[in-house]
């Protein structure tokens, strides 16, 4: 493999810069097992950077209970100045972990274990006493797709496998982030040990992160996020990676404990694995805090639209993965007078305020998007977002210094060659393999988007006024409806499906369920979310949401029926008019659909067919209620709430009696 693994030589950066970080060095050297037996241990760790001594009680003793346990050579309180960034990137390109891109501004490429690519939802468990708390009670035999459960008998058996000697000869970093604005009411903290350097500059652009964190939490309480790449350095038998990049792949576990407000991760640096306030906090253990405090924490973007008159709204919509939410999230739209700005692209944190309005905080501080695909066609807006500041993992390098994915739709001169992710020279396209992997990512600070919203901070939260679900779906669903009322809504989010890619080989691609895109991440009972969603009917001070599914994706003989991309702007003028009030809707046996003539088609180059856009195949409908119900009982069983069985129903029904 074409990776270099070799420790770069410290020759390669600059002097000044080793000057700069001097003493840093010196304590580190003192802490690295080289050196370790020359010195009288005073302690068993030293503190390279920032003050045990200050830290909040709680978090101190946190920090000292798993230094006792990981064992690391030394440790690091982050935080959060531009000095530390500077030591860190410094640091990780030192260690062959990082290459700067000299073509962009401040940007940087990590490879990773080939082995290391993405979430591993097979290892991701959530522990509670309980095993109905976490997971539906359905019939033996049958496989659960709505999270998996772990007693807490085996998780602390799998655990204590894991962990103990695990950060020895490594650093550990003590990360204190803010999920969402620090400060807000809407925000919560967490507290992330980890031994990955990486772990902690990515971090750094997708929380808000550092001393005003511990500033502001004081002595309050925080969920406590444990992570390390489980390849110490010491004192055990060699395991993991022998990449540039430290990981154990064969014993990752991505743990929730939520009933002690706990987040353990082991064996992987990647992504969703390890950077715990994301998936992990922002969505699972989220979830569970939304539930308990009366309030949602969704896998959705949020936006906001800019009508011709000037007034505005914000949306949030649920996609699952594939179905290009970064791209609507940052969109240009093509209809006149429309301005779309953006306050994120994947977690909404949701509440009602006293006066009844669902208002919603974005939780993060950067985007950690899918490369491939993301071109100036597709998202503009992103592209200009990633030129600077910006962590690139597992996408092609180009030798002028840049970067290269597949779908990025740029010529490449004929001087300019390409290495792939996995290290080879002058890739090529002809060998079929990918310069970037398919989930390579960009880690992007959102600030630097040029569309971000005026307001995407405010502690209050932007007001939302629509709820959109979308999936992937080729056949039989149409561009956009509408729920009837609250309820149907939220059967709409239940029942939401999409196209994917299947994981077995050779089966292609399959409509797969995706609940509220939140599959890979309800930190709960999906029938008692259920239930969260629906009770927010009961309380008549709520000003609901309208409830809007969308689908760019239907295809007919030859290809996509919609142009999509910034055409979408056509459908989300519809869905503004509706939350206006505008009578353009009509009584369909799935939902509200457009009038005729009521989605805004001026303009619109190519002739698109509405009218196969909207038809309602009566054979295809049955067929989606059967599944449907299938699917219920064979996941859901009898947790499945009694509001939502009648919503299929009534569906079996209009479909019968209207198709
Ligand atoms: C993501 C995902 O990485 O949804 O955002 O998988
Ligand atoms: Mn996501």
């Amino acid at each position: 493999m074409g990776v270099d693994t070799k420790m770069p030589q410290r020759q390669r950066v600059s002097f000044k810069k080793d000057e700069m970080f001097a003493s840093h060095f010196l304590k580190e050297a003192a802490s690295s097992s080289k050196f370790a037996s020359k010195i009288e241990p005073k302690r068993r760790y030293d503190i390279l950077y920032g003050n045990l001594n200050r830290l909040p009680k709680k978090v101190r003793f946190f920090v000292e209970e798993n230094a006792k346990v990981c064992q690391p050579d030394a440790i690091h309180i982050c935080d959060g100045s531009d000095k530390e960034k500077e030591l860190l990137y410094y640091m990780l390109q030192r260690d062959g972990a990082i290459k700067p891109l000299r073509k962009y501004e401040n940007c940087w490429l990590a490879t990773t274990d080939p082995a290391d690519v993405a979430r591993v939802e097979s290892r991701t468990f959530i522990s509670t006493e309980e095993k109905h708390d976490t997971v539906p009670r359905i019939k033996d035999g049958v496989k659960g797709t709505l999270a998996n459960w772990m007693s807490p008998e085996d998780m602390e058996t799998a655990l204590d496998s894991r962990f103990p000697g695990c950060m020895r000869g490594r650093t550990m970093y003590v990360i204190p982030f803010s999920m969402g604005p620090v400060g807000s009411p809407l925000s919560k903290i967490g507290i992330e040990i980890t031994d990955s350097a990486y772990v902690v500059a990515s971090m750094k652009i997708m929380t808000r992160m550092g001393q005003n964190v511990l500033d502001t939490l004081k002595d309050g309480d925080f969920i406590k996020c444990l992570h390390s790449v489980g390849q110490p350095v010491t004192g055990t038998a060699p395991t993991g990676s022998k990449y540039a990049w430290p990981c154990n792949p064969k014993d990752v576990l991505v743990a929730h404990l939520p009933e002690r407000n706990e987040i353990c991760s082991y064996g992987s640096g990647y992504g969703g694995n390890s950077l715990l306030g994301k998936k992990c906090f922002a969505l699972r253990i989220g979830s569970i805090l939304a539930r308990r405090e009366g309030w949602l924490a969704e896998h959705m973007l949020i936006m906001g639209v800019e009508n011709p008159q000037g007034e505005k709204k914000y949306f949030a919509a649920a996609f699952p993965s594939a179905c290009g939410k970064t791209n609507l999230a940052m969109m240009e739209p093509s209809l006149p007078g429309y301005k779309v700005t953006c306050v994120g692209d994947d977690i909404a944190w949701m509440r009602f305020d006293k006066n009844g309005q669902l208002r919603a905080i974005n939780p993060e501080a950067g985007f950690f998007g899918v490369a491939p695909g993301t071109s100036m066609k597709t998202n503009p807006n992103a592209m200009r977002t990633i030129q600077k500041n910006t962590v690139f993992t597992n996408v092609g390098a180009t030798s002028d210094g840049g970067v290269y994915w597949e779908g990025m739709d740029e010529e490449m001169p004929d001087n300019v060659s390409t290495t792939s992710w996995l290290g080879v020279e002058d890739w090529r396209k002809e060998t079929g393999k990918p310069a970037a992997h398919p989930n390579s990512r960009f880690c992007t600070p959102a600030d630097q988007c040029p569309i971000i919203d005026d307001q995407w901070e405010s502690p209050e939260g932007v007001p939302i006024e629509g709820i959109i679900f979308g999936g992937r779906r080729p056949e039989g669903v149409p561009l956009v409806y509408e729920s009837f009322d609250w309820n149907h809504g939220v059967f709409l989010g239940a029942a939401l499906k999409s196209e994917a890619t299947a994981a077995a080989e050779h089966k292609g691609k399959v409509v797969m369920h995706d609940p509220f895109a939140m599959r890979p991440f309800f930190g709960y009972n999906f029938g008692h979310y259920l239930d969260h969603w629906l009770s927010f009917q009961d309380n008549d001070k709520l000003k609901l949401p309208k409830v809007f599914h969308v689908n760019w994706f239907r295809k007919g003989p030859s290809g996509f029926l919609w142009p999509g991309f910034g055409e979408n702007s056509r459908v989300l003028d519809w869905i503004f008019r509706r939350v206006n009030g505008e009578d353009c809707a009509m009584k369909s046996a799935v939902g509200l659909v457009p009038t005729p003539d009521s989605i805004d088609l001026s303009g619109l180059k190519d002739k698109v067919d509405m009218e196969e856009l909207f038809r309602l195949p009566k054979d295809f409908w049955k067929m989606e209620v059967e599944e449907l119900n299938k699917y219920f009982e064979e996941q859901v069983g009898e947790d499945l709430p009694a509001k939502i069985r009648q919503e299929l129903k009534k569906l079996e029904q209009r479909v019968e009696s209207d198709l």
